[in-house]
């Protein structure tokens, strides 16, 4: 069966996807879609939000549930490890996380590859919305890196050598595509065990941030 993926390339939740089906060993169709592209999103789902997987059976969005549905084997457990406490813990965590490395990364992200000058100023523009100026945003990164220290060194703490396991898991994923995105940051640095762990899940996701583009 052919599968198709639309997504952003920076995008966190398009990377978990992207790391579930390399963990999987499923081959898929990669479409990098235009941020500013409202029409094929909203063509699909009718919201325009990626990730979107394009399957024989439809359109599906919500990176768990397209997670889940690539795992037809339940290798990585992802249905019954939504439902536990430390599932939500995990996701709030991220979300603590997230929101620095966005602050951190957008202003870089919209000079990649990914982005044209259209697409370029229609993400800064809805980015702004929330954030303010991404100008201010790089002025202010040693305050954004000084908010992360401490929530990257809670994280580190947990890594044993893979999120409180000795085993990979689905948690793994989750953690690695929201952090990933901080590879683009200038002087931005992780620690050596951070970075070994990130390093270990790109190996076990046969995942390659920048492939993409040369398909
Ligand atoms: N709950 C969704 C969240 C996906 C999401 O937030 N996607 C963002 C990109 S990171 C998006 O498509 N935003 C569209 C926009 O802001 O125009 C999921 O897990 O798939």
């Amino acid at each position: 069966m052919s599968i198709t993926l639309n997504h952003y390339v920076h995008c966190p939740f398009c990377l978990r996807v992207r790391m579930t089906l390399g963990y999987l060993g499923l081959a898929y169709n990669s479409k990098v879609l235009s941020y500013d592209d409202e029409v094929t999103p909203i063509r699909l789902t009718g919201t325009k939000m990626l990730p979107i997987l394009e399957t024989s059976q439809g359109a599906f969005n919500e990176s768990l549930d397209i997670m889940a549905m690539a795992d037809r084997e339940n290798r990585l457990e992802i249905k019954e490890l939504i439902k536990t406490t430390e599932f939500q813990d995990l996701e709030k965590f991220l979300a603590q996380i997230g929101s620095h490395v966005h602050s951190l990364a957008m202003p870089y992200w919209m000079w990649t590859a990914e982005f044209n000058d259209s697409s370029r100023e229609y993400f800064r523009k809805s980015k702004e919305k929330k954030r303010g100026p991404f100008s201010e945003l790089v002025k202010k990164h040693n305050f954004f890196v000084q908010e992360l220290e401490p929530l990257l060194h809670k994280l580190e703490a947990n890594l044993e050598p893979f999120y409180k396991s000795k085993e990979f898991s689905a948690f793994d994923i989750l953690i690695a595509s929201h952090l990933w995105g901080l590879y683009v940051v200038p002087e931005f640095q992780f620690t050596p065990k951070t970075h070994e762990y990130l390093q270990s899940v790109k190996n076990k996701c046969h995942f390659n941030y920048h492939q993409d583009f040369w398909k």
